[in-house]
């Protein structure tokens, strides 16, 4: 997988991506990451890359040109055609982990990170294949978004995750939240570790997470219950689940 990203503050991207799990996957080359700044495409000696708003209004939107040559730089770097351009914005398509790992089957995604109040709706219909949203909310930039669109789809690739760090496990995975965690001391004036997690019978185990997990999602997030399919098994734990908390 390759990541391209148009921003105009390039060290906010790599400098994030080199941490952790995504520093990692760079280091061994199962992730490529450039930056491309739409500063650096422009024609102009004070290197504009906004201007002021057709129909007036505040602030000041990106311009086509830069962007549109960052993009090419993108795309000549890289013979790669199994691709996709992607502009972050709150207009865009629901992020989801549905959403993630089918973009985790393309070779590269160049990802737009827009900033001041937004982008030429040209360069938006014309250069990208889709817009993406964090959610209904507004941030400063497009950076942080794009950088958990690389964090998320980075974890799906083959190879990245240990074998105990699997994405199998993960909430969301199996479009249920994910179980309680614990880990030592045993007692403490907080509260005390469940004892089945501390009994070794590991079929026992492995109901117990599986019902805290379909609990939880049945308690905190009822939605996305409505839309998996549960077992005989999980239905009947989720009723004990249930049983025992009301
Ligand atoms: N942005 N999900 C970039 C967002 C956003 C979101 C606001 C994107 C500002 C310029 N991006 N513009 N929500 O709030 O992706």
């Amino acid at each position: 997988m390759r990541f391209d990203v148009i921003s105009l503050f390039p060290e906010m991207i790599s400098d994030a991506a080199s941490y952790g799990v995504t520093g990692r996957a760079i280091e061994r080359g199962l992730v490529g990451l450039s930056v491309w700044n739409p500063r650096d495409y422009t024609l102009d000696k004070h290197r504009t890359v906004d201007d002021r708003p057709y129909g007036g209004g505040p602030g000041m939107v990106m311009k086509c040109q830069p962007l549109l040559d960052a993009v090419d730089g993108a795309k000549q770097h890289n013979v790669l055609v199994n691709r996709k351009v992607i502009c972050l914005s709150p207009q865009g398509r629901l992020l989801s982990q549905e959403l993630l790992l089918d973009a985790s089957r393309y070779d590269q995604l160049i990802l737009v990170s827009g900033r001041y109040e937004g982008i030429d709706e040209r360069f938006i219909q014309h250069a990208c294949d889709e817009e993406w949203s964090l959610g209904d909310y507004v941030i400063s930039g497009g950076e942080l978004a794009a950088l958990i669109v690389i964090d998320a789809v980075t974890r799906l690739i083959p190879g990245v995750l240990g074998d105990d760090e699997s994405a199998k496990q993960d909430s969301h995975f199996d479009g249920l939240l994910d179980c309680p965690h614990y880990t030592r001391p045993e007692h403490s004036d907080i509260g005390d570790v469940p004892d089945v997690l501390l009994g070794g019978n590991h079929a026992d185990i492995k109901r117990w997470r599986m019902k805290q997990a379909l609990g939880r999602t049945w308690s905190r997030r009822p939605d996305m219950l409505e839309k998996v399919t549960l077992s005989a098994e999980q239905d009947a734990l989720l009723k004990e689940f249930r049983t025992e908390v009301v």
